[in-house]
């Protein structure tokens, strides 16, 4: 029997995709839509359309079967795109200000009708421009702890968390994280994108047996641990900025996962940009206020998560061993370790694995490029070799003023 998805699926263009939209009436005229290919990602298509004459617009955001940023020898399950819509969906019963608005998904065709929000811009770009998010680290810290606390079993009845295990398997893409964020970057892997200029020193680090050791220990936390709904890939391309707005996208690598994952991305890409400012800012005094916004951005972030975290065990918990003192704040000194230790991976994976990234990649002075690379997988490796030593955020900021 041929599956349903291949039945019907057809990879939209410009001109067809106003049929994405049409039935939603939304838009006065779809003929006079303008429409364009604005996807920038590694895996979709994302269509932007527009209405000159009443200034609405839409995104229509669509899976290819295959990773776009490979091409079609990479095939990949169509399901992400059904992944992403619910995990949208369950994200806005918690924290609706802080993801897209989400109008339609068609199941068979693989896209979803979504909030445009060009008016905001990609964290990634935004960063390495030197703008600063003044309320950047409360949001990511209230979307961390309200969206992974109400899919724990803090919070969940275990019929429904085991339910929600299974309606978010999500299998080809964690193979993905497992391979690129896990494995391959340890290794002489062609997935790999090393120059000649840094393999004699990624040569060595690959010598590094502690290294592996721990790495190993935290891929099979994310193999087996299934503490929450995690967004999956919260990188710095995931979130959309303005001065007071965020907007967190593209989770269609949720799966129930260790906490720390989520929360260990968002602190890499913050990490990565901090490494790349050495070369961005050219006024020293601007790099060090800068630094300063990174820096309180992630303090921010993680005071922010572990205070409405324990607030939430406290108040709305239903783990009968909630109450008992020390339950709670145990396990979020847990998650701060594994934070810094899937931080540790991310950066490295950013720096000499697949899908690397511009803080680092469009710096232009080749030996600077070099240089701040070798320091990305020195502090990548330190802080996955160093996770359980460096206690706290106060500890972590010291930790940085090292770098
Ligand atoms: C083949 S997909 C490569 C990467 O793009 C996504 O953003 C994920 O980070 C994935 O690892
Ligand atoms: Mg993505």
């Amino acid at each position: 029997m041929v599956p349903t998805q291949e039945r019907s699926y057809r990879a939209l263009t410009v001109d067809t995709v106003r049929s994405a939209v049409e039935q939603l009436q939304y838009f006065e005229d779809v003929e006079q839509l303008q429409v364009s290919e604005i996807g920038d990602g590694n895996l979709n298509y994302v269509f932007l359309l527009e209405e000159p004459a009443t200034g609405k617009s839409l995104i229509v955001k669509q899976a290819l079967p295959y990773a776009k940023v490979v091409g079609e020898s990479w095939p990949l399950t169509l399901d992400r795109a059904k992944i992403e819509y619910q995990s949208l969906q369950k994200a806005a019963e918690v924290v609706p200000n802080l993801v897209p608005v989400v109008y339609h998904h068609d199941m068979e065709m693989a896209y979803t009708v979504m909030e445009d929000l060009s008016s905001h811009e990609i964290l990634r770009s935004a960063l390495i421009n030197g703008n600063q998010y003044p309320n950047l680290g409360k949001d990511i810290g209230t979307y961390t702890a309200q969206t992974l606390f109400h899919t724990s079993d803090f919070y969940l009845h275990p019929f429904t968390k085991k339910a929600l295990v299974k309606d978010f398997l999500n299998p080809e893409l964690c193979k993905i994280t497992e391979d690129l964020v896990f494995t391959d970057p340890f290794f002489d892997h062609d997935t790999n994108e090393i120059s000649d200029e840094i393999r004699p020193f990624v040569t060595q680090f690959w010598q590094d047996e502690e290294l592996k050791r721990e790495a190993a220990k935290l891929k099979l936390q994310f193999l087996t641990e299934a503490e929450a709904l995690l967004h999956g890939d919260l990188h710095s391309g995931s979130i959309f900025v303005t001065a007071n707005s965020t907007k967190v996208i593209d989770p269609e690598f949720a799966f129930v996962g260790p906490i720390g994952f989520d929360l260990g991305s968002f602190l890499a890409n913050l990490l990565l940009n901090y490494l790349s400012q050495e070369a961005h800012m050219k006024e020293k005094a601007d790099l060090q206020v800068f630094r300063d916004f990174l820096s309180d951005t992630w303090k921010q972030t993680w005071e922010t998560f572990a205070t409405q975290f324990l607030e939430l065990c406290k108040t709305k918990g239903h783990f009968t061993f909630s109450s008992i003192k020390g339950v709670a704040e145990e396990f979020v000194d847990k998650v701060w370790r594994d934070t810094l230790g899937f931080a540790g991976c991310e950066m490295v994976r950013r720096t000499i694995g697949l899908a690397q990234v511009a803080d680092l990649n469009t710096i232009e002075d080749a030996p600077v490029q070099i240089d701040l690379k070798q320091k990305a997988l020195t502090s990548g490796a330190a802080l996955i070799k160093n996770r359980n030593e460096i206690k706290g955020i106060n500890a972590f900021l010291s930790w940085i003023q090292e770098l």
